[in-house]
């Protein structure tokens, strides 16, 4: 069975945008460069050395899982902000929306969050995870337009035998009445630095490991603004670690209205909650659990 298409950092955006629509899946050779995979590894991996695994049998009785990963390093911005994978989320999601405002013809573009963060290391004697779409966490129904798209950057090597994540070309397009089979998945092989992108609908799933090596991956998904988050930003990420990002982080973090209004806080965008103390004060935001002098 052919692999998944590859390409690498410098192609087009616009055919890393057809691939996503055709396949719901692409392979980045080089995603992240050693440098920044060294660093995640130094903020990161200490997290994972612990005996702990997934407590429950869909997470993986063999698998570590690590959350609210931009409370644990400063250090994303090159991932998150990957001009393929950024670039491909927002071709894909940010689509003008038309609509009546009184007798005023308008057209409204959703923002684009941040929805999960996870490390994910999948240890010796974990089978295969259940073939799942990630946006059906939403409920949605399929087909439909994407709402989702999700990055796996290869912390370490992912191979066929150590648990390469399984994704079925295509399955984007199905209905929802179609069930997966794993021996229409694909394992995804790629070197460490390397980057899987996928669309909320497509089914994968992460592998088998009949290695002695433990496969590590780091993911971020990114969804519509307008959908609730699956992981919860504004309780995983203190204030002082999202003020450590550039604002075009702090939006994807959920500091961003997302048009027409969604996410204020007192009538203001919600990036009023990282300026300073007078600057709230003076907009009516609670701050140090007391009303505002404002009200
Ligand atoms: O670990 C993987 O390769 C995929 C994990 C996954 O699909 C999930 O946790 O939803
Ligand atoms: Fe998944």
């Amino acid at each position: 069975m052919a692999g998944l298409t590859r390409v690498t950092s410098a192609a087009a955006l616009d055919d890393v945008v057809e691939i996503l629509e055709r396949d719901g899946a692409v392979i980045v050779e080089d995603f992240a460069d050693p440098e920044v995979l060294d660093a995640l590894w130094a903020d990161l991996g200490p997290s994972l050395d612990t005996d702990q695994f997934s407590d429950n049998w869909y997470d993986g009785l063999r698998t570590r899982r690590v959350s609210s990963l931009f409370a644990r390093t400063t250090r994303l911005t090159p991932v998150v902000t990957h001009p393929v994978f950024l670039g491909a989320a927002r071709a894909l999601m940010q689509k003008p929306r038309p609509m009546w405002i009184g007798r005023s013809r308008q057209e409204m573009t959703p923002s684009i969050q941040i929805s999960t963060t996870q490390l994910i290391q999948i240890h010796e004697g974990q089978g295969k995870m259940p073939l799942h779409r990630d946006d059906a966490l939403h409920l949605r129904p399929h087909p439909g337009p994407t709402t989702r798209v999700q990055l796996m950057v290869a912390m370490s090597e992912f191979t066929a035998d150590n648990g390469g994540t399984l994704v079925i070309p295509g399955s984007h397009h199905w209905d929802d009445e179609r069930a997966p089979r794993t021996s229409e998945a694909i394992p995804t092989e790629m070197p460490p630095g390397g980057g899987l992108i996928w669309v909320g609908g497509v089914y994968h799933g992460g592998g088998k490991n009949v290695t002695a090596t433990p496969r590590t991956g780091l993911t971020i998904a990114l969804d519509l603004g307008n959908l609730r988050q699956e992981e919860n930003q504004y309780l995983a990420v203190p204030r002082e670690m999202v003020l450590a990002y550039p604002r075009e982080v702090q939006e994807l973090l959920g500091y961003d209205r997302c048009p027409p209004g969604l996410g204020w806080v007192e009538m203001h965008d919600p990036d009023i909650a990282l300026q300073d103390e007078e600057t709230r004060r003076q907009a009516g935001l609670v701050v140090g659990g007391a009303l505002a002098d404002a009200r």
